[in-house]
C-alpha cells in the first residue's frame, strides 16, 4: 500500500497484493515465511515503480507469532503458525509456575492459547530454541531482513505476554518464573521510531533509489488498524474485523482487575502510549473455514450472494460463542458449528445459508457482549461503534452489530491497518504533524465513511445471549 498527501488528504493506493498459505510440514503448521517476504520485495518493486522511491517503509503484521535467529543471524526453521495444536495444555503448565490471576496482573493479556507465551512454553525443550540467539516477532523479523539491524516494536511485543503494560518494559517476574531469556528480544522500539534503511540488496532487488528509511509503526496490524480508526472524540468503541474480530475500547491506563481477568479482556499497547483493551473473538475465520470446506467438499459459494441470501433468512434462530477456543484450529467449521448448535439445544443450521446467518447473528452477539464488557469494566462512554477492516464491506454484519450494540455503527475503512501504519510514518518523515486525535482527523477527511443505525428489537439479542455460554470464566483448559 503507498500512501500519499493530495489536496491535503491522505490517498492510499494498493500496488500489490500476495497470498498468506500456511504450510502443514510432519503435522506442524507453519507460515510459509520466505513467500511473505518476497511479497514484501515485490511489493516494494511495484510501489517504486508506481509512486518512486518511498520516503519511509513501514511493516504490520498479525501478532504474536516469531522467527528465531542463530548466532549468524540465520532463520532457524520456518516460523511456526499460531493455530497449530503445539501450544495445547500449555495454559496448564503455565498455570503451575504462575497462577493466571498473577499472570494478569503483571500482563493484562486474555488467555488464548495463542500468545508467544504459550508457544515459548510449548518449544521450552527443543534444540531450535536452546540454538537461537534472537527471536524476532514477524513484522521485525521482515524488518530486520529489510534493514539488516533487530528490534522488538513495542506493540508487536505486547501480544507476547511478557510486557508489563503499565511501563511498556519486559516483566522480569514473568520471564524468570517460565524460564525465558529476555536476552533473546532484541531492544524496544515505539511506533515512529526510526529502524533502519533498506539495505544495498534490498535496493538493488527492488529497483528502489536509496536511501530508503524504515520506520517502526503499530508493527502489530490491530494496533495500526485502531489508530486508523476515524473516530471524532473519545466516546467510541472499536471492532477491527477481519480473519478475527477485536472488540474494544482505547485507554490511556491498563484495566488489570479481577473482574477484567474472568471477562477474558486484553491489554495490548497501541501507538502514542494508548492501551487496546479489547477481546480476541473467532471474527470472519468462522465464515473463511466455512467456505474453505464447502470448497474441499466440491459445493463452492459465493461470498457475495451467500451474505445477501443470510441477511435475508430469519435472524437469531441459532447462536454460538465466537469468542470459544474450540474455533481455532483449522478444519470442519460447519460441523463444528452445527455441534455447538446441538450442545446448546438450538437448531442446527441446514445449509450454507443457515449456517452464514448463524455466523454473523453470533459474531454481532459476540461484538454486543465485547463492547458492553468494555464499557462496564473500564468505565469508558461509548456513543459510537467503528467497525473497521474487511468486515467493514460486509454490510449486514455492520447492521447486526448495530441493532445488537444499540449504537450506530460507522463503517470504514477496510484498510484502517494501512492507513494507521502510513499515519505513523508520516509523522516521523515531517509530512503530517499532530497527535493521534489529529492524525484521525486527517483520516475522517481521506476515506468515505457508512454509517448504519440500530434497529430491531434488542431484547431479542439479549435472549439470544442467554443461549450461548457466556465466555466468563476463562475456557482455554480450564
Ligand atoms: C489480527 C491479529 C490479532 C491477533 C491475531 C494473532 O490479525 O493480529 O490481533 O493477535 O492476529
Amino acid at each position: 500500500m503507498v500512501g500519499r498527501p493530495v489536496d491535503g488528504k491522505l490517498a492510499l493506493e494498493e500496488t500489490h497484493r500476495f497470498g498468506n498459505r500456511p504450510v502443514r510440514v510432519n503435522g506442524t503448521l507453519h507460515w510459509d515465511i520466505l513467500a511473505l517476504y518476497q511479497g514484501v520485495l515485490d511489493g516494494l518493486r511495484a510501489a517504486g515503480a508506481s509512486a518512486g522511491a518511498p520516503a519511509s517503509v513501514g511493516i504490520d503484521t498479525w501478532g504474536v507469532d516469531y522467527g528465531l535467529l542463530d548466532a549468524d543471524g540465520a532463520l532457524l526453521g520456518n516460523p511456526v503458525h499460531y493455530r497449530d495444536a503445539r501450544t495445547e495444555g500449555m495454559d496448564a503448565e503455565v498455570d503451575r509456575v504462575l497462577p493466571a490471576p498473577e499472570l494478569y496482573a503483571l500482563t493484562g493479556l486474555q488467555r488464548i492459547p495463542i500468545n508467544t507465551l504459550y508457544q515459548l512454553t510449548a518449544a521450552r525443550h527443543t534444540r531450535q530454541l536452546a540454538a537461537a540467539r534472537r527471536l524476532l516477532l514477524t513484522p521485525d523479523l521482515l524488518s530486520y531482513w529489510l534493514t539488516g539491524l533487530e528490534g522488538t516494536e513495542l506493540t508487536i511485543a505486547s501480544t507476547t505476554q511478557l510486557i508489563d503494560p503499565r511501563t511498556g518494559e519486559w516483566s522480569q517476574p514473568v520471564a524468570e518464573a517460565l524460564g525465558i531469556d529476555l536476552s533473546l528480544f532484541a531492544p524496544l522500539r515505539r511506533p515512529g521510531d526510526p529502524a533502519g534503511e533498506l539495505l544495498p540488496g534490498v535496493l538493488a532487488e527492488t529497483g528502489l533509489p536509496g536511501p530508503v528509511p524504515v520506520t517502526a509503526v503499530g508493527a502489530h496490524d490491530t494496533a495500526s488498524a485502531v489508530a486508523g480508526v476515524p473516530a471524532d472524540g473519545r466516546d467510541f468503541a472499536y471492532i477491527a474485523t477481519g480473519t478475527w474480530s477485536l472488540a474494544g475500547v482505547e485507554l490511556d491506563a491498563p484495566v488489570l482487575s479481577e473482574d477484567s481477568r474472568l471477562a477474558n479482556f486484553t491489554n495490548e499497547l497501541g501507538v502514542d502510549g494508548t492501551v487496546r483493551y479489547l477481546r480476541n473473538l473467532m471474527g470472519l475465520w468462522l465464515l473463511q473455514e466455512c467456505l474453505r470446506a464447502w470448497e474441499a467438499a466440491g459445493a463452492p459459494h459465493q461470498l457475495g450472494p451467500l451474505l445477501e441470501r443470510a441477511a435475508r433468512s430469519p435472524g437469531l434462530r441459532s447462536v454460538v460463542d465466537a469468542g470459544d477456543p474450540a474455533f481455532l484450529p483449522p478444519g470442519d467449521m460447519p460441523a463444528r458449528i452445527a455441534e455447538a448448535c446441538r450442545r446448546t439445544g438450538q437448531p442446527v443450521p441446514r445449509d450454507p445459508v443457515e449456517t452464514t446467518r448463524c455466523v454473523l447473528d453470533s459474531l454481532a452477539l459476540a461484538h454486543r457482549s465485547a463492547i458492553a464488557d468494555a464499557r462496564r469494566l473500564s468505565g469508558a462512554g461509548v456513543r459510537t461503534v467503528h467497525i473497521v477492516g474487511g468486515g467493514a464491506r460486509n454490510a449486514p454484519l455492520c447492521q447486526l452489530t448495530a441493532d445488537a450494540c444499540g449504537l450506530p455503527v460507522v463503517a470504514g475503512p477496510a484498510e484502517a491497518a494501512a492507513y494507521g501504519n502510513v499515519l505513523v510514518q508520516a509523522r516521523t518523515a515531517g509530512a503530517v504533524r499532530g497527535d493521534l486525535p489529529a492524525l484521525r482527523a486527517l483520516l475522517r477527511d481521506s476515506v468515505d465513511l457508512r454509517r448504519y443505525e440500530p434497529a430491531g428489537d434488542p431484547a431479542a439479542w439479549d435472549r439470544a445471549a442467554a443461549r450461548v455460554r457466556p465466555h466468563e470464566e476463562p475456557a482455554h483448559g480450564a
